[in-house]
């Protein structure tokens, strides 16, 4: 009989966690078990005050009461419908809502089940869309070093994190990175957007030269790179990457996985900082997190080029089995009600300048060399420890879990993003916690 016969089933053996060191966490392991507004409970009964929105999505706080009670209803009428030849109302009203937020030029949407679809599903749409028009030697991608966009293998590709990459091969082919945007020496302590990098976006000229524009398909890069330790985009920045492509017809996606739904004081990174790109990922805070949903917008000009074969012809051989879910669809209408009643996205843009003052305040804590924000994010980054990267910011990210704080450790960068929810009071005691263990840690 296999070792997995005999284990009882509270043993921690066969669930292989995701971005999870396995061995440590099993040899001590952390449980939540319950949540509700900025909180979580544990095991044993502890409150820990959600300083990261459960992974960037929780944007109205924990098991809001509309949104639970929308997917309980939507449970007990219609549990699930394909996509695929039928539709279901739900999946037309959540596109319009949607569109009806999003920049002007997104005018269709696409529906997925996660970030990391939703990045593949961009991808694909780019590809075909050159293709329908007659310029199919568009296949190239260009992504950015410390970008993130999922799982995927296209998303692994035009993705810029080594450790993401390094184990999995060759990956999608013909992709190149511009460089990321991150600069102590330039920018540390920068408040919102930082003045110096607009320049790094010449570099796509670079890549356009070597490559040729006429085999490149599109340009991803999240608007403010989240996962690789809150990166805000250079003052500038963005607007250039937006008329390179232009110039040389060049598809712009941003990925707003995260910076979608309010996180960066707008309802979009795109508003935010003013540049409109030709497809926009979304996922996360679509549904608050409560059920797994993702979507990609496109421009009309992108939806009418693939509307104009033979009408009786699918125009895009792509879809999943849960795409728009009606469990999924009902979460993201009750999520996009609660986000307008409670006036989210503003009151994350009233709170920016309360949260950056208090976040930056912990300028003078140990072992703190930068500290960055906009809207309700901000990205702590301490000094790694002598040889050992990435170990002061996970014995600060265990210190101050034991403390009651949860948020997010990557590598020495602790990221915050906390519901848009938050109180004054709550930024205090993040910021007191925070400043109180980073002090004691060595
Ligand atoms: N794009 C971006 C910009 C993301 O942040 C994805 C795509 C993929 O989404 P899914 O739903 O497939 O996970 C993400 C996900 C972190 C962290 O460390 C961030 C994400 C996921 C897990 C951890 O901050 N973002």
């Amino acid at each position: 009989m296999p070792d997995s016969a005999h284990r009882p089933i509270n043993d921690l053996q066969s669930y292989w966690m995701p971005f999870t060191a396995n061995q440590q966490f099993k040899s001590a392991p952390r449980m939540l078990v319950s949540a509700k507004g900025m909180y979580y409970k544990t095991d044993t009964g502890r409150e820990v005050l959600d300083g990261v929105s459960g992974m960037w999505c929780v944007n109205a706080g924990h098991n809001r009461d509309p949104i639970t009670e929308a997917i309980r209803e939507q449970a007990g009428q219609m549990d699930y419908a394909t996509a695929f030849q039928i539709g279901h109302p739900l999946a037309f009203e959540v596109a319009n809502r949607l569109t009806a937020i999003l920049p002007e030029n997104l005018e269709h949407v696409f529906f997925a089940n996660s970030g990391s679809e939703a990045v593949d599903t961009a991808l694909k749409i780019a590809l075909a869309y050159h293709r329908a028009r007659g310029e199919g030697t568009r296949t190239r991608f260009i992504g950015r070093e410390r970008g993130y966009h999922g799982v995927g293998f296209g998303g692994t590709a035009v993705g810029g994190i080594v450790n993401n990459r390094k184990q999995f091969g060759n990956m999608l082919g013909g992709v190149d990175h511009l460089p990321h945007t991150h600069n102590l020496e330039k920018n540390a302590f920068s408040r919102g957007q930082p003045e110096w990098g607009a320049d790094l976006a010449d570099d796509l000229e670079r890549l356009v030269a070597l490559h040729d524009a006429s085999t490149i398909a599109a340009v991803i890069v999240e608007p403010m790179a989240g996962s690789t330790g809150v990166l805000v985009p250079p003052v500038g920045y963005l607007e250039r990457l937006r008329t390179i492509c232009d110039r040389h017809g060049i598809l712009l996606i941003f990925d707003e996985v995260i910076t979608g739904f309010g996180r960066t004081g707008a309802a979009f990174g795109a508003e935010r900082f003013s540049v409109k790109p030709d497809l926009m990922t979304m996922a996360k805070g679509l549904t608050n997190g409560a059920v797994p949903m993702s979507a990609v917008a496109t421009t009309r000009g992108i939806y009418d080029a693939m509307m104009d074969g033979p009408p009786d012809v699918i125009e895009l051989f792509h879809g999943y089995t849960y795409s728009a879910h009606p469990l999924a669809c009902a979460a993201a209408l009750a999520s996009l009600d609660l986000y307008l009643e409670e006036g989210l996205f503003d009151r994350a843009s009233e709170l920016a300048s309360y949260w950056e003052e208090s976040v930056h305040s912990l300028k003078d804590a140990k072992n703190v060399i930068d500290i960055r924000n906009i809207g309700l994010v901000a990205g702590i980054e301490l000094k790694p420890r002598g040889d050992d990267p990435a170990k002061r910011g996970y014995d600060c990210f265990v210190r101050c879990f034991e403390e009651g704080l949860l948020f997010r450790q990557t590598g020495d960068t602790i990221a915050l993003a906390p519901p848009l929810i938050i109180q004054k009071s709550e930024i205090d005691h993040i910021v007191d916690t925070l400043g109180k263990i980073l002090n004691e840690l060595q």
